[in-house]
């Protein structure tokens, strides 16, 4: 329903002229093919009834908790009235300039120090416009935990604020807004292709130039800039999925984006494996209906060198089903893969419903989920449109979703992990349409964060040893990256 409601406002937006396409300069000089003008909806009441309805609801459904709310001046003014109005909800007003007689205050409106203030905000780019309210907000002794933003153009602004400790809830995002267009036919593929390049290449959030006094980085946005946070840097942060924190931080403590594919038929080789290579790994992935000998011991078993090798384990089971069903391949069965398996992966293909599913079993048990975006194998059709819908999808759901299966990076949000299968040291394939990579391809000129190697170590005269040529090579890559 909601999906529904953010579809047609999208197209009534762009009726109304606030989504234009050409050239326009930002506030930050920056040149962009699309721009974002919501300053036209106060002359439209019913859509500014729409809005502010969809921005109330957003506060519903996350839950949030807060005492006032506060529009950043001046778009976000009046949208911030409707829902205080309607909902009667104490709001306060942020001055832009402190009067220069009376009280002096830049902040109206009745409040106690300590006192949580929700931020509403029209258009996010960089994130500073919210940052610059936050801290007039902080200064009169107010928290900032929350901010709500209509359109989120998708370069940098969630990550900035997320670095401060602010967590920015969108209701339309940059991809949705264009995939909406173009399925309405109000511009043509190319156009899309052509923002959506334009706002990858052009995220604006560094936290190395963050100076840590509270100026945001992104006030010297640079055009083309690769930005880059390493592992742990984005272990911290606050939107971070659990589970993705604790790898993250696991891969940069032990200096391994290696995950080796364990396929193989025999519970005590698979075992074996994992005590050998544990200490080079930061993930096991199975094929747990691959083994012939399958008991729910080898799974305590490995459970237990996943704890004493601090691995975690990935069951590449591949859900593509109705939600229902899905929830209990998950638990059920033989293997009761939630039970042992920190992460699993799913098919997008059957809508969000079996992210759902998976998540009604593995969330409570504080398991992740990875989305398939692209596939290593020859012919796939997990590609372009399909790819972005399933970017789509993770982040509607990043409370268990924590990352995609892929070739290369498919979000600019660091929280997310890219894993990658399809990896030798040599690029090729197999006679099945399987497609190898290298891993500096992969993690270097690709932008994936995890090596997926299964045949290049299972099949290398010593194991062990490939697997440390493998561990090398990714951690060259990632830290050649970083610039490091
Ligand atoms: P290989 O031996 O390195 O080719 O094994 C790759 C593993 O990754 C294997 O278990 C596949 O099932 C798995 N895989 C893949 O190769 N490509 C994909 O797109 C996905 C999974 Br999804």
């Amino acid at each position: 329903m909601a999906n529904v409601c953010v579809d047609s406002l999208i197209l009534k937006l762009h009726d109304v002229n606030a989504v234009k396409f050409g050239e326009y300069k930002l506030k930050s000089g920056m040149i962009t093919p699309i721009y974002i003008d919501l300053r036209v909806l106060v002359s439209y009441p019913a859509l500014m009834n729409q809005v502010a309805s969809l921005i109330y609801q957003r506060v519903q459904d996350e839950g949030l908790q807060f005492d006032s709310v506060c529009g950043v001046p001046y778009t976000a003014l009046p949208l911030a009235t409707i829902i205080c109005s309607t909902h009667e909800l104490p709001m306060l007003i942020r001055r832009k300039e402190a009067k220069d007689y009376g009280t002096k205050k830049m902040v109206e409106g009745s409040y106690r120090e300590g006192d949580i203030c929700l931020i509403i905000e029209d258009t996010v780019t960089t994130g500073s416009s919210i940052l610059e309210t936050a801290e007039v907000l902080y200064k009169e002794g107010l928290k900032v935990t929350d901010a709500i933003v209509l359109m989120d153009r998708e370069q940098g602004g969630i990550e900035m604020l997320s670095s401060h400790g602010i967590k920015l809830h969108p209701i339309i995002s940059m991809f949705k807004l264009l995939s909406v267009l173009q399925a309405a036919e109000r511009i043509d593929a190319r156009m899309a292709q052509s923002v959506r390049t334009f706002i990858l290449d052009n995220n604006t959030f560094s936290p190395k130039e963050d100076n840590g006094n509270g100026s945001p980085a992104t006030k010297k946005p640079c055009m083309g800039q690769k930005t880059e946070l390493s592992y742990a840097d984005r272990a911290k942060l606050p939107n971070v999925h659990p589970l993705a924190s604790k790898l993250l931080k696991l891969m940069e403590d032990k200096r391994s984006n290696l995950c080796v594919s364990a396929d193989l038929t025999s519970s005590q080789d698979l075992l074996q494996l994992a005590d050998s290579l544990g200490p080079k790994i930061c993930l096991l992935k199975t094929h747990v209906d691959i083994l012939k000998d399958y008991t729910e011991a080898f799974s305590h078993k490995l459970q237990a060198l996943a704890e004493k090798h601090n691995f975690l384990i990935f069951e590449d089971r591949k859900f593509a089903d109705i939600g229902n069903t899905v929830k209990h391949q998950y638990e059920g069965g033989l293997y009761q893969i939630s039970s042992w398996s920190h992460i699993v992966n799913a098919h997008a293909v059957p809508g969000p419903g079996v992210v759902k599913g998976l998540s009604a079993v593995g969330k409570p048990l504080g398991r992740g989920c990875l989305l398939i975006a692209q596939m290593s194998s020859q012919g796939s059709l997990a590609t372009g449109e399909y790819t972005q819908a399933v970017v789509h999808m993770a982040e509607e759901h990043s409370d268990f979703v924590m990352g995609f299966i892929c070739g290369s990076k498919v979000s600019t949000r660091p929280e997310f992990i890219h894993m990658s299968p399809g990896v030798q040291m040599q690029a090729g394939g197999d006679v099945l349409g399987q497609q190898y990579s290298t891993p500096e391809e992969v993690l270097y000129n690709k932008g994936s964060d995890v090596i997926i190697v299964g045949r290049g170590i299972l099949e290398a005269p010593d194991r062990l040893k490939a697997a440390e040529s493998y561990r090398q090579s990714g951690w060259e890559a990632y830290t050649k990256r970083l610039g490091q």
